[in-house]
């Protein structure tokens, strides 16, 4: 039985991205249910599939899951062929001090610059917690490329990269002002395949959710 993913518009919903892009860049046979967010049926139609209220929600057979970096722990371990994770111990374990770093945190950016693929706004100045997440980003990209040579955090795209996607469009569609290390790591990620295809699908979307939509 094939995976399904459910997840939320494609230009809006940043947690739903991340699960995707490691399910589509890897190659697995998935499905998927859009449930577009902010109508008067989302959070009945969100429940039917999940308890927490939330997309991403992966379904395998009778396994619910939701939580995207849950979600992509499980990928891992469904698929241990697939380097999800790096190889490497070391860099495995640095690699989901990252992931964690941004599932928990990164709360100025997210709260001020919502994901929104087909936006680009002017850069202006933002607030100190929304520049801190921007200085932190540059200097974990610049530590991550430094120590494994790019052009993703670990050299090849795994996990860590698909968790920063969405704060890699945000940069770009907020025109954030970056190093030149940061700008070869935004390229790298805007330039994989799997991002491409899902940046092409939330371009084709028609939804527009007001609360989303920050200058
Ligand atoms: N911690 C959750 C966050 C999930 C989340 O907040 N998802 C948003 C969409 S990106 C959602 O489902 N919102 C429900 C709604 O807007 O009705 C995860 O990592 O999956």
């Amino acid at each position: 039985m094939s995976l399904r993913l459910v997840i939320g518009n494609k230009n809006y919903s940043s947690w739903s991205m991340r699960p995707w892009l490691v399910l589509d860049h890897f190659g697995f046979a998935f499905e998927e249910t859009l449930i577009p967010l902010d109508m008067p049926e989302t959070a009945d139609a969100i429940r039917a599939h999940s308890p927490a209220g939330r997309v991403p929600v992966l379904i395998d057979g009778g396994l619910t899951l939701w939580e995207s970096l849950a979600i992509i722990e499980y990928l891992a371990e469904k698929a241990p062929d697939r380097a999800i994770w790096p190889a490497d111990p070391a860099a495995r374990a640095m690699a989901r001090c990252l992931a964690s770093e941004m599932h928990a945190g990164f709360m100025g950016l997210r709260a001020a610059c919502p994901m929104n693929i087909r936006a680009r706004r002017s850069h202006r100045p933002r607030g100190e917690a929304e520049t801190a997440d921007v200085a932190r980003f540059e200097a974990l990209v610049a530590d991550a490329l430094g120590t494994h040579g790019g052009p993703f955090l670990f050299g090849d795209w795994c996990a860590a990269d698909a968790m920063f996607a969405p704060l890699v469009s945000r940069l770009s569609t907020y025109g954030w002002p970056i190093a030149e290390t940061t700008r070869a790591y935004v390229d790298a990620v805007e330039s994989e395949a799997s991002f491409h295809r899902w940046r092409e699908a939330a371009l084709a979307e028609e939804w527009v959710l007001p609360r989303e939509e920050v200058e």
